[in-house]
């Protein structure tokens, strides 16, 4: 079992998606074990992208994410950092496969709707960033269904 950081950006929830997409992570048979909306404060946000800090996009990108509420979530699955980086799908919306978030909804590579934890150090660093309050361990009945 795998816990990952997912977040709607601010250009997913102004567009409506949130719902949407809560829904591809839930029928999939994912756990959702924690979900806020917040508007990100820019040091949240520093660290929470410091690796690309030398990246060009890096100033823009962070003013992005802080521009407005987004919805933070944790899901937890077996290998639920990759299963989710493919509900996600690649980086700039006009490459992503058709039936991926960003490939049915993006067609940029910065507003690109959605984050993904890309690794379990990441999503260890991530989740504990976004949620120091910790998440809510839950066992839902139907997951008796989803696996064998
Ligand atoms: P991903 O979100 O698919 O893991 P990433 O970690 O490489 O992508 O980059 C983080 C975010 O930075 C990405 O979601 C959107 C933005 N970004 C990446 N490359 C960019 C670029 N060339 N121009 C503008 N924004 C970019
Ligand atoms: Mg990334």
């Amino acid at each position: 079992m795998q816990t990952t950081y997912v977040m709607v950006k601010p250009d997913g929830v102004q567009r409506g998606l949130v719902g949407e997409i809560i829904n591809r992570f839930e029928r999939k048979g994912l756990r959702l074990v924690g979900l806020k909306s917040i508007i990100p404060s820019m040091e949240l946000v520093e660290q929470h992208y410091a690796v690309h800090k030398e990246r060009p996009f890096y100033s823009g990108l962070v003013e992005f994410v802080t521009s407005g509420p987004v919805v933070a979530m944790a899901w937890k699955g077996v290998d639920a950092i990759s299963v989710c980086r493919n509900i996600i799908g690649a980086t700039n919306g006009r490459e992503a496969d058709m039936g991926s978030i960003r490939g049915d909804f993006g067609m940029d590579i910065g507003y690109n709707l959605i984050h993904g934890s890309d690794g379990e150090e990441t999503a260890a660093f991530e989740l504990g960033l976004w949620f120091p309050e910790g998440l809510n361990e839950w066992t839902p009945v139907r997951e008796t269904w989803v696996y064998e």
